[in-house]
């Protein structure tokens, strides 16, 4: 059987480009199924059985708008084998924001670390080694404009994709959310795959009633649900779906004031 590689990133972060250029005339377009969002796919060029599927352009897995209900159906429900996250190096803070998310769906991922050339010329750096120490999964530096690096995130995609090399999130919530977190994933682990258990755990948490209806649990199950976040929201002040958003923000600032040197920041901190 051949491999499944999905294309996930934000609008603008350069997919199209990455897309055109590993598929080259090899492409199909039609719509994904009830809705009318256009659907791309492609085969990988020297891979007769490698499909490329291009996935909407999203910020965020959230349920609110039909791009992202699209894309994370289509990873949850048609577990492609491994996911190339792009990403825009020149924008780095907002695009990890979905990067976070995409590592806890469980499938391979390889960052394609995007516009690498526009960063060079701007005069800032990325650890990428530190980078993906954090994140956790490996990273390709691309420029997708000029043809850079494309091929090797492919190929890496490849490999994660035939050794079914499962991503594993380095990040971590708050200790008292990882508690609640193992306990829903304990109330649920025999309804949903183990591969994505952490995932539709953070989605039962943050309340998002797409997932709820999708996985259908008993009323009794729901309800313990239920208690376990109110409890940690009054513990918190805070309502479910913002602890996790907040904490994500935290997370990768943190991430970045780490990885990223911006020229212009360490001229002013310099001097
Ligand atoms: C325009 N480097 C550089 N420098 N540019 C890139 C790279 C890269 O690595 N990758 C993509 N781009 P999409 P989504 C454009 O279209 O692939 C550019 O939304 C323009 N168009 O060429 O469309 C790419 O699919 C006029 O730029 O992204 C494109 O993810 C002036 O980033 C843009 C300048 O890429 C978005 C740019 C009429």
């Amino acid at each position: 059987m051949g491999i499944k590689i999905a294309l996930a990133g934000n609008p603008n972060s350069g997919k199209t480009t990455m897309f055109n250029h590993l598929t080259g005339s090899s492409q199909y377009v039609g719509n994904w199924p009830g809705v009318t969002v256009e659907k791309k796919a492609g085969k990988l060029k020297g891979h007769k059985d490698t499909e490329i599927i291009d996935l909407p352009g999203i910020y965020s897995l959230s349920p609110y708008t039909l791009e992202e209900v699209v894309t994370r159906n289509y990873l949850i429900e048609e577990k492609p084998d491994v996911i190339i996250n792009i990403v825009d190096s020149t924008n780095i803070e907002r695009n990890l924001y979905l990067t976070t998310q995409l590592m806890e769906i469980g499938i391979p991922m390889v960052m394609a670390l995007n516009m690498t050339d526009v960063l060079r010329k701007n005069g800032d750096t990325i650890d990428v080694h530190k980078l993906s120490k954090y994140i956790g999964c490996e990273i390709i530096e691309t420029s997708a404009l000029k043809g850079e690096g494309c091929k090797e995130a492919a190929e890496k995609a490849v490999v994660l994709a035939q050794k079914k090399v499962k991503a594993r999130p380095s990040h971590m919530f708050f200790e008292e959310v990882e508690k609640v977190l193992s306990a829903i994933a304990d109330l649920i682990k025999d309804v949903v795959g183990q591969d994505n258990l952490r995932w539709f755990a953070i989605k039962l948490f943050e309340r998002d009633q797409k997932v709820m209806e999708q996985i259908n649990l008993p009323q009794e199950r729901q309800d313990q649900i239920e208690k376990l976040i109110e409890q940690i929201e009054n513990e918190l002040d805070d309502d479910s779906e913002s602890i996790i958003t907040n904490e994500r923000y935290n997370y990768i600032s943190g991430i970045v004031k780490e990885c990223v040197q911006k020229k212009n920041t360490s001229k002013m901190t310099t001097s």
